[in-house]
């Protein structure tokens, strides 16, 4: 499924007011400079097959044409980098030319980026090629990258000179602070590392603003964004940033005031064409949960209008029989995947989200809205409930598709009493493998519902086996996309523009802070 957007003549509101606000909660960005823990050679330029190379040895390994040295910054970056080069030999006679491959995991580095042909642009692929006129040279690239590995590949020199690579550096960029964060203490290593691991995402995710991931897209969705607020509540307790992106979605929307699913904030501040249902909801969930962390009137009294407006948009698509319509349907994201039936799921999020809809008026004291809304969630409750539940097979189904996503959205909707609910969780974890879900997005919901259902053990397990499962086959942060039974997948039509720290998946450490053992 390609999610491309193009509206002609699109023309985002822009109020200069929350716009110029969101400007004034800009963070502080951190950084630290950090080398290379390691060095190897690829035995061919896209072969897995690798021989180390002792790290102080390094500045005197010469690269003739072809060749090629790998280093390995031991863990995740987001930064900077900078290359110390010489040469041995006589007197270079021509440019140096390089490829500069940059990879977030050891998978990335091996793959050969012409084979790509998805509908997700080439240009999301970090590598460069470069020419260096003038050895010895200290090369210092513009752009910032997101990447554990840097492949240098020596493409040409002259028979004259071979490269040397004396020292390598990245100036890392966040607006985390994550050394400032205590060791987790679950009792469970595992779990203390799923923890270790997703503050490590949500940190490298932290930008500017929370950016879904630090190699793609590099920008603010509503979905992620959520997601990441939730985790940083429990962690670096940003509120500012959260703030600062809660005025941004708010202050640049669509024409008719919906929330964009993401936007752009340079060279300026710019909603993008794209509206997804499920994430402007999300807005709404997120402000209400901004409120109860900060109690912030300036927000509630600044955005409160925006959010509603989401609500009584989503709510107008199901004006036929309180069920959301067709067109809401097609606006609804919840996971990748063209086999996904989303009625029941896009009917789901909007009654999870009048809930935090309802919570928002009352905090305004906005009675007659709280009121009405509350008649709204009964209603769709009741449509969804006479719908979607199938006595018989005792579990929710959409237009004839039984999956785990519409079992999520249905139970976190709290439209079946929770005996169901829980009959119908448990249904997952028997008998429903596809439409398999694709990412930690979904994933996380799924932790969620289970959770809700009263299956706590059996959401351990999943939290311990998705997540755990990534770390088995050596993420150091967590990924946009992840099926243990199918690693090649990606919604993009290839994996070298998958994303290998990407904010959605951030939110064990929140899961276990908040839900599983909270603090007393
Ligand atoms: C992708 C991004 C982002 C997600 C959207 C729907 O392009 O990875 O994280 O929110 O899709």
């Amino acid at each position: 499924m390609a999610l491309i957007s193009i509206i002609p003549d699109f023309y985002p509101t822009g109020d200069t007011r929350l716009l110029a606000r969101a400007e004034e909660l800009k963070p502080t960005l951190h950084h630290t400079i950090r080398e290379p823990m390691g060095a190897f050679k690829l035995k061919e330029r896209y072969s897995k097959e690798k021989n180390d190379i002792v790290l102080h040895q390094l500045p005197h390994i010469t690269m003739g044409k072809g060749e090629n040295i790998c280093l390995d910054f031991g863990e995740h970056q987001v930064g900077y980098v900078t290359l110390d080069l010489t040469y041995s030999g006589s007197h270079p006679d021509a440019p140096a030319f390089l490829k500069l491959k940059f990879a977030e995991n050891f998978r990335e580095l091996s793959e050969n980026s012409l084979e790509y042909s998805g509908w997700l642009s080439r240009s999301w692929i970090q590598e460069e090629y470069v020419h260096v006129d003038v050895l010895p040279a200290r090369v210092t690239l513009p752009r910032r990258y997101a990447f554990r590995y840097l492949k240098i590949t020596m493409m040409d020199t002259s028979p004259k000179y071979k490269l040397l690579v004396k020292h390598a550096e990245c100036m890392t960029e966040t607006a985390a602070e994550l050394e400032k964060i205590a060791e987790p203490d679950t009792g469970d290593e595992k779990l203390n590392r799923i923890y270790s691991v997703s503050l490590k995402t949500l940190a490298d995710c932290m930008q500017e603003v929370f950016e879904d991931g630090p190699k793609r897209d590099r920008r603010l969705w509503v979905g992620d964004f959520r997601l990441q607020a939730l985790t940083n509540y429990v962690s670096f307790k940003n509120y500012d940033l959260v703030k600062r992106c809660l005025y941004l979605f708010g202050g640049s929307r669509f024409p008719d005031g919906r929330v964009s699913a993401c936007l752009f904030t340079k060279p300026t501040v710019e909603a993008d064409d794209t509206y997804l249902m499920d994430y402007s909801l999300m807005y709404v969930v997120a402000l209400e949960e901004y409120l109860q962390e900060t109690g912030d009137e300036e927000a509630l009294n600044d955005l409160y209008d925006i959010a509603m407006q989401q609500v009584e948009y989503a709510l107008r698509q199901c004006e036929a029989g309180d069920v959301v319509n067709e067109q809401a349907v097609k606006d609804t994201f919840i996971d990748w995947g063209d086999e996904l039936e989303k009625t029941a799921c896009s009917q789901g999020v909007l009654i999870f989200a009048l809930r935090y809809a309802r919570r928002l008026a009352r905090r305004r004291n906005d009675w007659s809205q709280a009121n009405w809304l509350l008649q709204r969630q009964d209603a769709l409750r009741k449509a969804a409930y006479e719908r979607f539940w199938d006595e018989e097979k005792g579990c929710f189904v959409s237009n004839g598709q039984i999956s785990i996503a519409s079992q999520i959205w249905m139970v976190l909707a709290d439209v079946a009493e929770p005996e169901k609910a829980a009959q119908a969780m448990r249904k997952t974890l028997e008998e429903m493998d596809e439409p398999a879900m694709q990412t930690p997005y979904l994933h996380h919901y799924y932790v969620m519902a289970l959770l809700r259902a009263g299956l706590r053990d059996e959401a351990i397990a999943h939290l311990k086996n998705y997540w755990g499962g990534m770390l088995d086959v050596g993420a150091d942060t967590f990924w946009e996309c992840w099926d243990g039974k199918d690693p090649d997948r990606s919604p993009y039509g290839g994996s070298v523009v998958n994303s290998y720290c990407h904010a959605w998946s951030c939110t064990p450490a929140y899961i276990m802070d908040r839900v599983l053992f909270p603090h007393s």
